[in-house]
């Protein structure tokens, strides 16, 4: 006799492949300031994905998330190694890429945001984005330094300083509860890091 309980999904291969697409394509990459593996955030991604209950194919798109956006990888690639679901959640994470006229750092987060409003409240797409944003901020608050002038002066290394960031935070925070649908303990570790990054 046991009470031992299954898992909810069972890796069908989808997320290896996955995994193995993201870790070759994001191989050169590290995170911002630091030689730590740009891995590091796609496995976290995809992680607080399946701690929040998300599918085996959510779980995919998190690892590759960034893969059209920061890698020259095609949705079609993407979609071949795994499904169309996937590529469809992938596309819908990626921030529409514009020429050097468009250089401007809101323009770029304005658009996501309006694509964000569009979307439906059962979208496959959302838990990653917002799983993606706690990763961002977490991490972020956790390396925030203690003191005003430092505070100010840490956003100088992001293409968006402080006030831009800090608009496209409480925007994503605002578009994402509004959905209604997404767990509140994950929306409420952004809202918990944004009040840290922005108090
Ligand atoms: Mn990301």
């Amino acid at each position: 006799m046991t009470d031992k309980q299954m898992p909810n999904w069972q890796p069908t291969g989808l997320i290896q492949r996955a995994f193995k697409l993201a870790a070759k394509k994001h191989a050169t990459q590290a995170n911002k300031g630091s030689g730590i593996p740009y891995l590091t955030h796609l496995l976290a991604v995809s992680s607080l994905v399946i701690e929040h209950g998300g599918t085996e194919e959510q779980a995919a798109a998190a690892l590759l998330h960034d893969v059209l956006e920061d890698t020259k990888t095609s949705y079609k690639r993407v979609k071949r190694t795994t499904n169309k679901n996937i590529a469809d959640m992938v596309k819908a994470c990626s921030s529409k890429k514009f020429g050097e006229e468009h250089s401007d750092p809101w323009i770029v987060k304005k658009v996501y945001l309006e694509k964000l409003n569009d979307k439906k409240p059962n979208d496959p797409s959302l838990l990653v984005a917002l799983s993606d944003k706690v990763h961002n901020a977490e991490r972020t608050a956790n390396e925030y330094p203690k003191t005003a002038d430092a505070q100010k002066n840490y956003w100088s290394k992001f293409n968006a300083g402080y006030d831009i960031q800090k608009l496209w935070y409480t925007s994503l925070y605002e578009g994402l509860n509004a959905k209604g649908t997404l767990p509140p303990a994950l929306l409420e570790r952004l809202q918990v890091a944004i009040k840290i990054l922005f108090n």
